[in-house]
């Protein structure tokens, strides 16, 4: 096992990794930005290095400042977290550069699954199902209409170098085929410095699930089921759970055959996941793999007892999996909530600033992932979450009354917060009956 390792990264995540380490008797060294000087993760690790100004790319995203504080600490690990350098297969071929273990897949696995049309591909040939689509990219206006027509409206622009939701045109008629063809490539250019674009059918309104796997270095892949991240906000997640209420065991069994299938073809290795988009006839389809732990973790975590992030770190070590398939147990329901600080009311807009008081939730089946304290301000230059409630019950309408319970126990004075929102979404009929789909949230907005 590992001495010593780095954290490049910040916020909740951070305090999450410091704590595995602990756990896993590893000393800590958080890089953090002048911004970040009085976070939590900053207080709790066993070493804490300035690395620059608050704006990402003169911080957290300078490679070789990182590995500079690597070398100088001695340490045998960087687990990036979420975001910044997490799937830059750069970093990882940099780590390796400098003898030190990266805590995620090879940069060869990140770089075939970050292309996402090479990832379609890898998934077709291994029979994993993917959206009808063309095969390879899509050149110009010309082949971009004549793919739509063989498709049939609606169908999607998506960039290869894109994900997330990003770099993506919906069209819904020849017009919008060709603006979205140039649209999405000028901003797929800028954004990622890679303008090429494939077309998928677009599938109107389905549910967003996707499978946890964990793999080792010796060919050991399991998956640990699913989470349902239907519901969520122009791609910013708001809820997430598992098990999903449209997932039966049979589904279930289906969908992880093709997660493992789909690592295996990959060549991974690590915690990874794979995003199905699933509709209302129980057909499921690749959409992309991530390649890092997700936000949405704990879930899992709390679902089947297995701590994914000593996992990944144990596989980064070179341990192998210390659990097969069959030894992978689910038990009851599980749901996270995500606290941030943006205002429901206009627009989710974020609200950074100073927490007068900050009170957790705590009590039976209750866990908080949070690096916010009372006093702590939440600086305006990285994401707004201030802190994920995750929640456990024997079934999910247990869970439901866990969250509800623990959600309205949430003291944050001083910024607004997305509490408000998930009070409504926890009690409104249609979720509670576990019914809702990637266009559910925009419709409830709708509401009255
Ligand atoms: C789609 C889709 C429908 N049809 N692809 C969004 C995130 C990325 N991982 C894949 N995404 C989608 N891809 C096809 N062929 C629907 C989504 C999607 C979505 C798209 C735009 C805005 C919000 C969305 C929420 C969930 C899923």
């Amino acid at each position: 096992m590992f001495n010593k390792l780095m954290i490049a990264n910040r916020g909740e995540i951070a305090v999450r990794i410091i704590r595995a380490c602990r756990e896993l008797n590893i000393r800590t060294v958080i890089v953090y930005s002048t911004a970040d000087a009085e976070s939590l993760a900053v207080k709790l690790a066993d070493e804490a290095i300035c690395i620059g100004a608050p704006p990402p790319s003169e911080s957290y995203l300078l490679i070789e400042r990182l590995l500079t504080v690597a070398d100088l600490c001695e340490v045998d690990a960087i687990h990036p977290g979420y975001g910044f350098l997490s799937e830059n297969p750069y970093f990882a071929e940099a780590c390796r550069r400098h003898g030190i273990a990266f805590v995620g897949p090879t940069s060869e696995a990140m770089k075939a699954l970050g292309d996402k049309a090479v990832a379609r591909d890898t998934m077709k040939a291994a029979g994993v199902p993917i959206t009808p689509g063309s095969d390879g990219l899509i050149a110009n206006e010309k082949q971009a209409l004549a793919m739509a027509y063989k498709l049939e409206f609606p169908v999607i622009i998506k960039a290869v170098a894109g994900g997330g939701g990003r770099g993506m045109r919906i069209c819904r008629n020849d017009e919008e085929v060709i603006q979205g063809f140039h649209s999405a490539k000028t901003e797929a250019e800028k954004a990622f410095g890679n303008g090429d674009l494939y077309m998928e059918k677009f599938l109107v309104n389905p549910r967003h699930i996707e499978v946890q796997i964990l793999a080792d270095n010796y060919g050991n892949v399991i998956h640990l089921g699913e989470r349902d991240c239907s519901v969520q906000r122009r791609n910013q997640k708001l809820l997430e759970e598992t098990p999903s209420p449209a997932v039966s065991q049979k589904l279930r069994e289906k969908l992880g055959s093709a997660a493992v299938k789909a690592a295996k073809a990959a060549k991974y290795t690590s915690a990874g996941t794979i995003e199905f988009l699933l509709d209302a006839n129980d057909n499921f389809y690749f959409m992309e793999m991530n390649t890092r732990i997700q936000v949405e973790h704990p879930v899992t975590e709390m679902l089947t007892g297995i701590d994914l992030v000593k996992a990944q770190i144990a596989i980064a070590a070179g341990e192998k999996l210390s659990i097969r398939q069959k030894d992978v147990q689910f038990r009851g329901h599980a749901i996270e909530c995500r606290i941030n600080a943006e205002d429901p009311e206009r627009n989710f807009a974020p609200c950074p600033g100073k927490l007068k008081l900050f009170v957790p939730a705590g009590g039976p089946n209750v866990r908080m992932d949070t690096h916010a304290y009372t006093g702590y301000t939440i600086p305006p230059y990285y994401d707004s979450l201030i802190g994920k409630l995750i929640v456990w019950g024997h079934d999910r309408a247990e869970a439901l009354a866990v969250c509800n319970r623990a959600v309205s126990e949430v003291v944050v004075d001083g910024v607004k917060t997305t509490i408000p929102f998930q009070q409504k979404l926890l009690k409104h009929k249609n979720f509670i009956e576990g019914k809702y789909d990637t266009g559910f949230v925009e419709r409830i907005l709708q509401e009255k």
